[in-house]
């Protein structure tokens, strides 16, 4: 807890057993109240690690996606009755010892959402961004404030905080279940009038940090201009799924699929 808030850091897990531990052990306790981790039917033993670490532990019976695994996880943090939610990706990319700075950013009410951005800083080639997706990060960002009107040092990054009022009120159910639910998010958060800030963030690539290749990187640069140009549209009134206002909300009612015990 800090300033009375319950703090919930949410973990998407897919083929993380050889990361898990190494990201667990530097979360700083003291100010995190339950870890909860969502493993998108992995192929290792992600989950035995997880409940190992005495990880609150949700399995998906089958593959949902990046997208698809965050909305379990939200789901499970509202549940679990948190006021401030860090997702953290359990390959050890991102640094878990800036959550108490990210935490704080919220708990004491001045921002609704907070980015970790890597390109805050010169240090994403140093810690080995390759050099195709750092000009790929620079040019999408470029774009992307430029549509929007508003001015983030990057969309891309996996290491975020977010609100309780936040998760209750964005239609995150209508978002989609590959990588590109995380920049709907953001364009999201901008459309409802939420007040994003940012912290710099050291980044590590090695090869269990990083399964997105070039192909799927292209899909997801399509999908970002495809999120831009929706966001403006909608900003003149012309709404296209998420930005409808019958959007679905992420629904608490329904299952989340198994706790493993
Ligand atoms: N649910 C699900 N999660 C996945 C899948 N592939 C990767 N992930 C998770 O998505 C997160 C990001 O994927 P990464 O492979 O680390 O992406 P990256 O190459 O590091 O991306 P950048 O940091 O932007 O370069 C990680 O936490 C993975 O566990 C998948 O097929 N399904
Ligand atoms: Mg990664």
């Amino acid at each position: 807890m800090i300033n009375g808030k319950k703090v919930v850091i949410i973990m998407p897990a897919y083929n993380a057993e050889k990361t898990l531990k190494q990201t667990y052990d530097e979360i700083y306790k003291d100010f995190v109240d339950e870890v909860i981790l969502v493993d998108d039917n992995s192929q290792d033993n992600t989950k035995i690690v997880s409940k190992e670490l005495n990880i609150t532990t949700i399995v998906h019976k089958e593959n949902k996606g990046y997208g698809g695994n965050q909305k379990s996880c939200y789901k499970a943090a509202l549940k679990a009755n948190a006021d401030i939610v860090v997702m953290l990706h359990p390959d050890y990319q991102y640094t878990p010892k800036l959550i108490p700075a990210i935490v704080s950013m919220m708990a004491f009410g001045e921002y609704d959402a907070v980015l970790a951005s890597r390109m805050l800083g010169n240090s994403a080639l140093k810690g080995g961004m390759p050099l195709y997706k750092f000009v790929a990060n620079k040019f999408l960002t470029g774009f992307e404030n430029i549509f929007t009107g508003e001015k983030l040092s990057e969309y891309h990054t996996g290491f975020r905080g977010f609100t309780r009022e936040v998760l209750e009120k964005l239609p995150l159910d209508a978002c989609d279940n590959d990588f590109i639910f995380d920049n709907e998010m953001i364009a999201l958060l901008f459309y409802y009038g939420f007040k994003i800030g940012e912290v710099s963030c050291p980044t590590k690539y090695f090869k269990e940090a990083s399964s997105i290749n070039f192909v799927r990187s292209c899909k997801y640069g399509l999908g970002v201009l495809a999120v831009s140009v929706k966001y403006r549209l909608a900003k003149m009134g012309i709404l296209t799924k998420i930005f409808k206002p019958d959007a679905e909300k992420l629904d608490l009612n329904t299952e989340l699929e198994y706790y493993f015990q």
